[in-house]
């Protein structure tokens, strides 16, 4: 009999060849916290769709044909973990991979990509916010950044909301499916030099906030990272508050690493100068409960 002796991820995002997102950091991060990456590729791209400019090879037709092998193979997944989709087509092929793959103790983490700065990402359709929609209901943990979450609950943009206003928007999400729901990149009202992330954990009811200084600088990927950090470390049997923090200081130190430099940010962290600490236990314990 053959064992598992390296826990396998299969990871369903883009592969993209300049700027550091989606498969190019979810692989590293992952296989430096000691799991086996499987990429289900969903596309590929010359760059991320930042730039102004790139080229786009939709896999959607190829998909289908990787997880028909994958099943001849009875290969089977400790997780799954979705980034970056490129169709609504894509969306359902994902949710029937998913119901197909998952085992009773598997993890299915579902980040929502669908835009940032209260914009949907070029490609983006309502469509395709509305596959997402359903999509997430078949997720254990979600990861949408503030503007996902208002896609994600067809309201507004809004920058600036209250503590028990986010605290409902997480439970809203979490009654739709998923037992973890975290929001990124949330604004602290009043102070533009901190930035804060929220969470929920259904399982104990209990909210959780952590909140960093914010860097005036915005680099691509950086959400991909995060859900990696976060997706790793409960993997590893972290509790919620502790991948909380792990991830957060991980962005931070990447962060640091890169904006002392006259760089271009559209090319991400400079993931690969940060990619040890992970070995690394937290130094800073910043969660709070709220
Ligand atoms: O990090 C999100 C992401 C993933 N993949 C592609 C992207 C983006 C964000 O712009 O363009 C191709």
């Amino acid at each position: 009999m053959y064992t598992n002796k390296v826990k396998k991820i299969a990871a369903v995002h883009d592969l993209s060849g300049m700027g550091r997102v989606s498969l190019t950091v979810v692989i590293p991060i992952l296989s430096s916290m000691g799991f086996q990456v499987c990429p289900l590729p969903t596309a590929v791209l010359s760059n991320h769709t930042q730039y102004p400019n790139f080229s786009f090879l939709d896999l959607t037709d190829e998909m289908p044909k990787i997880i028909a092998e994958w099943k001849k193979l009875q290969v089977s997944f400790d997780a799954i973990y979705t980034g970056y989709l490129g169709s609504s087509l894509q969306m359902r092929i994902v949710s029937d991979f998913i119901n197909e793959f998952r085992r009773p103790d598997s993890l299915v983490v579902a980040d929502p990509v669908l835009g940032d700065n209260g914009r949907l990402y070029a490609n983006f359709n309502q469509n395709m916010v509305k596959e997402m929609r359903k999509l997430i209901t078949q997720a254990d943990v979600i990861t949408p950044n503030l503007t996902e979450l208002f896609y994600l609950l067809n309201k507004p943009y809004k920058e600036n909301n209250t503590d028990e206003e986010l605290k409902e928007y997480l439970r809203l999400l979490s009654d739709r499916g998923p037992q973890i729901v975290i929001i990124t990149s949330v604004p602290v009202f009043g102070d533009s030099h901190k930035t804060s992330v929220y969470a929920y954990n259904r399982q104990g009811n209990r909210y959780w906030k952590v909140t960093c200084p914010y860097l005036p600088a915005h680099y691509p990927g950086t959400g991909d990272t995060f859900t990696s950090v976060i997706t790793g470390a409960l993997m590893q049997g972290d509790s919620l508050p502790i991948a909380l923090d792990r991830a957060v200081q991980f962005i931070l130190q990447g962060i640091r690493a890169t904006f002392g430099y006259e760089y271009d940010n559209r090319e991400g962290i400079l993931l690969e100068k940060v990619l040890h600490n992970l070995d690394m236990p937290i130094q800073s314990a910043s969660y709070e409960l709220i």
